[in-house]
């Protein structure tokens, strides 16, 4: 397979304090002699996981003074024997470094070839590669929870054992197929329908799309009301930056305006939308329509209704839009009150952009959206698809054993199994092995 040598910078571009050169395959130790001088031990062997000072050399040149480290197969991340440059992080050393690598007989790795090697090579199976990847991108303690969860073994776990489950359900059916003197269509099908329909109950329950959602794209949040009352300064308040333009004049925001701000861990996207009223301009018009789109798809909305002013038409008319999770926020706080509301099961919320601190209510409303179970969650977008799809073909295999002859379902139950081995990589052709590793960063 795999039997040459690659080579990438590991570290992100820039520059820094340490940057490392990694490289792995069979080579790795050659190449490491060959280019990293180690002052007075030269002719001593390296002995593995350890670190050495020394220079990197091209020739009689010297590059760049650092550390560097082999470590033997199997006893690393792609169980082949990897070298690490530890050199300083500038842009011409690195490039230079790798180029002098490269000059060894080494090749440029692909995007995420090391983690694709540790996975060929059955060091983690395909999930927790994609865990790896997601761990580096999180970018909030939520995200960065379910990461370590799938990186230490969580999915792998959950789809191992709906997959036993499926092949002892295969089992029986080849057992009721090859001795029917022994057991019965109808004795077969009998017991595996109950078999069944538990599996599909426990895939499905393995499907947390919401938690998903969250994880993957954070909560959307759609600020929403009229014009003027103050959607663009909560937005800016509760960002703590000068986000969305802020004017006393009614129809100030036209294209929805979006900033991220984190709670609990978890990404909130807040959408400043265009003030909804009637109009005859054709951009505040449009506008309009992409807050009513905005207040549809959101997680979340927040009403805004100015408390400096009575209730007008357009604020009775959002009212009674407004889907159930929505909340009543009363703005401009600071200001004399003249909004009077009717009797609402409604959470109300009271503030003002001039106030950071009456923003908690806020946020502690928003908190109610963001809670994650904390319990294993298939979250991982490819992964949720390949679940998807197995529990169709179980449910299409539920189906047929409940009406037919239940051989017939076998076809189904192997494409149910071979869409849970996606997931492990235990049935991954190169396409997707292909495209699972392209959303990897070089050198990792
Ligand atoms: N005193 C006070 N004034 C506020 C507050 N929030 C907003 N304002 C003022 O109200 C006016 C409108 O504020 P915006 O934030 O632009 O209102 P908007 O809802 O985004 O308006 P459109 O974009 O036109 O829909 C501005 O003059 C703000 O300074 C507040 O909490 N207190
Ligand atoms: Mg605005």
């Amino acid at each position: 397979m795999d039997t040459d040598t690659i080579a990438a910078i590991s570290t992100p571009p820039g520059e820094g304090g340490i940057g490392i050169i990694r490289l792995s395959g069979p080579a790795a130790e050659r190449i490491l002699e060959r280019v990293f001088r180690r002052p007075g031990g030269d002719a001593a062997p390296w002995e593995s996981h350890r670190m050495y000072y020394g220079f990197l050399r091209a020739g009689e040149e010297t590059v760049d003074e650092g550390m560097a480290v082999l470590m033997r197969a199997p006893r690393s991340y792609t169980r082949e024997d990897v070298a690490e440059l530890q050199l300083h992080a500038g842009s011409y050393i690195l490039q230079r470094a790798l180029e002098i690598c490269l000059e060894q007989g080494a090749r440029l790795a692909e995007p995420g070839e090391f983690t694709r090697r540790a996975f060929l090579n059955g060091r983690i199976d395909l999930s927790r590669a994609e865990a790896v990847m997601s761990l580096i991108s999180a970018r909030g303690e939520q995200e960065h929870r379910a990461a370590v969860r799938e990186m230490r073994g969580g999915v792998t776990a959950f789809v191992r054992a709906a997959a036993d489950r499926l092949y002892e359900i295969q089992a029986g059916l080849a057992a009721c197929v090859d001795y029917p003197e022994e057991i019965s269509e109808e004795e077969g099908a009998a017991e595996m329908i109950p078999r069944l329909e538990s599996l599909i109950r426990q895939i499905r329950e393995g499907i947390q799309e919401r938690s998903s959602r969250l994880l993957h794209q954070g909560l959307r949040v759609a600020l929403a009301g009229r014009p003027n009352v103050g959607k663009s300064s909560l937005l800016n308040a509760l960002l703590g930056e000068e986000r969305a333009i802020v004017t006393s004049v009614p129809g100030t925001t036209r294209d929805p305006v979006t900033g991220e701000m984190t709670l609990d861990g978890v990404r909130v996207r807040l959408t400043d939308t265009a003030g909804v009223r009637e109009t005859r301009d054709e951009v505040e018009r449009i506008g309009v329509e992409r807050t009513r789109k905005a207040m549809e798809e959101a997680d979340a909305v927040l009403l805004v209704l100015d408390g400096s002013m009575p209730l007008q038409a357009e604020d009775r008319e959002l009212m009674a839009r407004l889907p159930e999770n929505g909340a009543w926020v009363v703005s401009k706080g600071d200001l004399p009150q003249r909004l009077e509301l009717p009797e609402t099961d409604r959470t109300v919320l009271r503030c003002s952009a001039l106030q950071p601190e009456s923003l908690e209510g806020i946020r502690a409303y928003l908190r109610r959206f963001t809670a994650l179970s904390d319990q294993m969650a298939v979250t991982q977008p490819r992964h949720l698809d390949a679940l998807r799809r197995a529990a169709g073909f179980l449910e299409s295999a539920l189906e047929t054993v409940r009406t037919m002859p239940p051989d017939l379902a076998a076809t189904d139950l192997q494409a149910a199994q071979a869409a849970l081995g996606e997931i492990t990589g235990d049935q991954a052709d190169e396409r997707l092995l292909d495209t699972v590793f392209e959303r990897f960063c070089v050198g990792k």
